[in-house]
């Protein structure tokens, strides 16, 4: 196995220390940076988000596996940056307003990273004036909205009320939470509805494709 197959292995794995020794590894060896997040930390992710879809990982392996991620990718941030390599997608991402919940959003935030799409994560509740101005502020493709409260249910609906009504019709809008479902995607205006945080990979990558 290669050293980058290793380091694929060490991500699904959530192998943090692993990780870090084989991108310092893989640097030493003058690989581009590029090509260890898109050849080494990306499949991981994506192979991990495909194990929590077919129900073989769970909550704690996902969180692990990022943490792995996110430690490698922070080797490799300044690098990336000083070479002026941005991630391809930027997405603002963050619990609607009135609901404190944060966990699953979490979750689709990490999934995102791992799929090289830059995340702005605006935190849990956040009004629809914030999710406007950041999307103008970072020029952002995608924005991500989570609701855990059938209470919350409407603030979604006016947030992307207040998105639309900003004239930022290209910005794809992709919902998830325990409670939203694709009818309330359709019946709100979004742009796709993601049911977990691996779906929300495939679904923000269809919605970019389109
Ligand atoms: Co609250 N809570 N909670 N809570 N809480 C629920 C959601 C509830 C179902 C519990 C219950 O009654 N059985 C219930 C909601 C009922 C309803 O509206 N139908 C509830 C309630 C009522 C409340 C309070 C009102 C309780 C009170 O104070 N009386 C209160 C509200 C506070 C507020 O938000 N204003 C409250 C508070 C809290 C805590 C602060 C204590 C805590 C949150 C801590 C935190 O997030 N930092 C909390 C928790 C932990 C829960 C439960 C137990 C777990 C939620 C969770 O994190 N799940 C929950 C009951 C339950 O689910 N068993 C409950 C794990 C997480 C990974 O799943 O968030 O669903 P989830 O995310 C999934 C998908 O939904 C999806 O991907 C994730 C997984 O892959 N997803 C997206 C989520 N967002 C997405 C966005 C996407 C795509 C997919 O695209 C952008």
């Amino acid at each position: 196995m290669s050293e980058m197959q290793e380091l694929t292995q060490a991500i699904i794995k959530g192998d943090r220390n692993k990780a870090k020794q084989l991108t310092q590894a893989l640097l030493d060896q003058n690989v581009v940076p590029m090509d260890i997040v898109e050849k080494g930390l990306v499949p991981g992710m994506a192979e991990v988000g495909e194990r929590f879809k077919r129900n073989e990982y769970f909550v704690p392996e996902m969180l692990i596996a990022a943490r792995a991620m996110k430690e490698a990718m922070a080797m490799l941030e300044p690098l990336l940056a000083k070479a002026g390599i941005k991630p391809k997608y930027t997405a603002i991402l963050g619990t609607v307003q009135g609901d404190l919940h944060d966990i699953g959003k979490n979750l689709v935030g990490m999934m995102w990273k791992g799929a090289n799409i830059g995340v702005v994560d605006l935190g849990s509740n956040v009004t629809p004036d914030k999710f406007v101005n950041a999307i103008k502020q970072h020029n952002a493709q995608i924005c991500g909205l989570s609701a855990l409260l059938t209470t919350t249910m409407p603030a979604m609906k006016d947030t992307v009320a207040a998105i639309r009504k900003a004239g930022l019709n290209t910005v794809k809008i992709i919902i998830g939470g325990a409670p939203i479902t694709q009818e309330f995607a359709n019946e709100i205006g979004a742009d796709a509805y993601a049911p977990d945080a691996a779906s929300g990979v495939d679904v923000a990558m269809k919605a970019m494709a389109v």
